[in-house]
């Protein structure tokens, strides 16, 4: 007895020896024992990546390991991610870490239990230079007629996350500059910002009918990322015709959109460039957990006085609609209305009219328009916003028609 036990330890210190390691150089690449081949039972494998004050950053480049419990949704066998000693995640099935850019060291421990055993997975790193792109979009594709790729990269709020402390929108991010060329913000004649939108294409822009834009007086404007900078390249339009849902709801705040013709169409550049529009009933596209960003100059905290000036950015996912509505908004979810947030981030006022996008195809399309939800902008809260396959065919005979 005690000698089989003595074999058993010898036998998974040996592994241990096996697998993992420092990685200290400028870049390289990292792997699970044997890939692509299966990494085999009983690993306890760590992958130490130190910090030298320079930029790390580490994406992986596949990822295939024992799928998780249908029962409890746990990992088997388990990637789990530190950053700066803090745990980001455990990850298993195909579900990889998002890409890590940090100046702290990393840790990824890898183990497999006693059965079952995949690919596994592979990883390169490199030090040194900017966060400057993030990789959920292939190279930018940007042409005239084209949507929802812009020509300056978005960056993942997780990506950003490691680089900057305190959160915006409430607990969102600095966008990169003009890279959601289609957002736009709705400001009164003096400059007051008090809604956002999105540009449709070069004569219409989206937005919430709540906003309810004066046609007189306010200005959509468009290319712009920092509200309080006069230096910036943005095109300040008037409306000529404002068209709001007939069904819109002041009090359950059903149908909450608009659409707004533009006096004068736009010229499209590499900071202002039209979003797609989410295909009519194509719910399945953007099935519940599909992380989606948001952007805006909305509020950072709902008891500020102004808002950010600088656009602001957050990832949520979306929700299942009947879950949302029995959780967190009993019986106020219409089929007008898609659920996304509840995790740690929020639109808020200010937000409105904005866009909630989801990649499709390598494209930004427009799933929702910031709409309502919590007064405090709490992040526990998912938000609520206008559910563009549902009001799509509106849209579409909207335009056509004016
Ligand atoms: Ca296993």
């Amino acid at each position: 007895m005690i000698w089989f036990l003595c074999v058993l330890s010898l036998a998974s210190y040996a592994k241990a020896q096996s697998c993992g390691g420092t990685f200290s150089g400028s870049s390289g690449t990292a792997a699970s024992p044997n890939y692509p081949n299966s990494y085999g039972n009983d690993l306890n494998c760590e992958y130490s990546f130190p910090a030298n004050g320079q930029l790390l950053q580490i994406t992986f480049n596949s990822f295939q390991l024992e799928a998780a419990s249908s029962w409890t949704g746990s990992c088997y066998d388990t990637v789990t991610v530190y950053d700066g000693g803090v745990r980001v995640g455990e990850y298993c099935g195909t579900n990889r870490p998002a890409n890590i850019a940090t100046r702290s060291a990393v840790t990824i421990e890898f183990t497999s239990d006693y059965s079952v055993a995949a690919s596994g997975f592979s990883l390169s790193f490199s030090r040194g230079g900017e966060i400057i792109t993030t990789t959920t979009l292939p190279p930018p594709t940007y042409a005239p007629g084209s949507c929802g790729t812009p020509a300056i990269q978005p960056r993942s709020s997780e990506m950003l996350r490691y680089d900057q402390a305190e959160g915006r929108i409430v607990n969102g991010d600095d966008a990169t500059p003009h890279s959601w060329p289609w957002q736009v913000s709705l400001q009164t004649s003096t400059g007051w910002h008090y809604c956002g939108g999105s540009l449709l294409n070069e004569e219409w822009v989206v937005t919430a009918a709540h906003c309810d834009p004066s046609i007189s007086g306010d200005y959509v404007i468009l290319g712009e990322h920092d509200k309080g900078s006069a230096g910036e390249d943005i095109q300040r339009v008037r409306i000529s015709q404002k068209l709001c849902h007939a069904q819109y709801d002041s009090n359950t705040i059903d149908y909450d959109i608009c659409l707004l013709k533009l006096a004068t169409p736009v010229q499209m550049s590499d900071t202002v460039h039209p979003v797609c529009l989410a295909a009519s009933g194509d719910d399945a596209s953007f099935p519940a957990g599909t992380r989606c960003m948001v952007s805006g100059w909305g509020l950072l905290r709902s008891n500020h006085q102004n808002t950010p000036n600088l656009l602001q950015q957050t990832e949520l996912p979306l929700l299942d609609t009947q879950y949302c509505d029995r959780t967190y908004w009993n019986g106020y979810i219409t089929d007008r209305m898609i659920c996304a947030g509840a995790e740690s981030s929020s639109s808020c006022m200010g937000d409105s009219g904005g866009p909630l996008v989801c990649q499709k195809d390598g494209a930004w399309n427009l799933v929702g328009v910031v709409s309502w939800g919590s007064s405090r902008c709490s992040t526990s809260y998912p938000g609520v916003y206008a559910r563009v396959t549902n009001l799509r065919q509106w849209i579409d005979n909207t335009m056509s028609r004016n």
